[in-house]
């Protein structure tokens, strides 16, 4: 399958993350994507550097505001003291109920705490670069698969369902799977179909299309009652507006087996082509994997075969977008038997 990489993901390689109080290594690291591209290589997969410049794109699904601060938020750190440059910024006030988020306070990490959702979404001095460039990696996937390839796989960090129209959060700062819907939608698809199936729901994603029926969000994801996001992703969040209808949650108990995950799986498919969807995009996330270090569900390598595998006979064009996934050193076998199966 054709493959557009991120030739810029290394630059976004920030050292720890917050863990119940502790500092810990950062689980979404620079080499989950070495891991892919070394099994794509391998299972003689085609790469290309992206060739589409989504800035366009970027802001039909970003607020103007958001990447504006993205884009030079690693300056204003440094601009605050040059040692900072040796040092994470980290949010620690949020504009929740009753503060106001329509004001943008003049200090940084005020401001961070605006446009982040989380704690958890450490950023480095390369972090607009390559969430650029990975966004740039989706976008000229889908303008591929609109130009009539069957499939094209966006192989990329740092990934991108969490991140909102104005928000960083989970590790993502530029929601690629959006860019990819609005891509395919931009270049002449009429319905398009995000499936997420990374672990945790994509709140971002969800978010970005919650109020449109051009583009039906499905995620299948750790229940939130229990597992992070938290708050959002529940099974009453259907839609609003004219989009009334056009999400759709799967969520399921931590701990939940291969065969009840197929089950929603169907459910999601039936979904799919109720819509009569005519482009599709798959939030691949591998974190549902037996062997995740921060999920809990139980798929195992073959599972991710026959994921593949059903999702070609929805018999759609197909772009699929790298999310989480953090058993690294599985991460390329688990990928690459998703568009194996797809392909076989
Ligand atoms: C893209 C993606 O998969 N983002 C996930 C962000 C999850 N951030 C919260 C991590 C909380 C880790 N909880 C670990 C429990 C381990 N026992
Ligand atoms: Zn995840």
């Amino acid at each position: 399958m054709i493959t557009f990489h991120n030739p810029l993901h290394q630059g976004h390689a920030p050292v720890h993350e917050f863990f119940r109080g502790e500092r810990v290594p950062c689980f979404e690291k620079p080499a989950r994507v070495d891991y892919v591209k070394e099994a794509l290589r391998a299972r003689g997969h085609t790469m290309a550097a992206p060739d589409v410049d989504c800035s366009a794109v970027l802001e039909q699904v970003h607020a103007p505001r958001y990447l504006a601060f993205l884009q030079t938020a690693w300056q204003q750190w440094l601009a605050l003291d040059p040692a900072n440059a040796a040092v994470q910024p980290f949010p620690s006030v949020w504009p929740v109920r009753t503060l106001r988020s329509d004001v943008e306070p003049d200090n940084f990490v005020a401001r961070l705490g605006l446009y982040s959702m989380d704690n958890g979404t450490p950023m480095a001095a390369g972090t607009w670069a390559a969430a650029k460039a990975g966004a740039d990696a989706a976008a000229s996937a889908a303008a591929r698969v609109a130009q009539g390839t069957r499939a094209a796989f966006c192989c990329t960090r740092p990934p991108g369902h969490h991140a909102g129209p104005d928000f960083m959060g989970g590790y993502c700062f530029l929601n690629n799977a959006a860019v990819a819907a609005q891509t395919l939608r931009n270049q002449g698809a009429q319905r398009v179909a995000v499936l997420d199936v990374d672990y945790h729901h994509g709140n971002g994603t969800q978010s970005i299309f919650y109020d449109r029926s051009d583009v039906l969000f499905i995620s299948i994801h750790g229940d939130p009652r229990t597992e992070y996001p938290f708050y959002l992703g529940h099974a009453d969040e259907t839609g609003e507006g004219v989009g009334g209808g056009f999400n759709l949650n799967l969520p399921l108990p931590a701990g939940t087996s291969a065969a009840t995950w197929f089950e929603a799986l169907e459910k999601a498919c039936a979904r799919i082509a109720e819509h009569r969807a005519d482009g599709l995009v798959i939030s691949l996330g591998l974190d549902a994997f037996e062997g995740d270090p921060i999920s809990r569900f139980a798929l195992a390598s073959s599972d991710f075969t026959r994921l593949g595998e059903r999702l070609a006979r929805l018999g759609l064009p197909t772009v699929f977008v790298l999310e989480g996934g953090y058993a690294a050193a599985e991460l390329g076998t688990n990928a690459v038997n998703v568009l194996d199966g797809f392909e076989q």
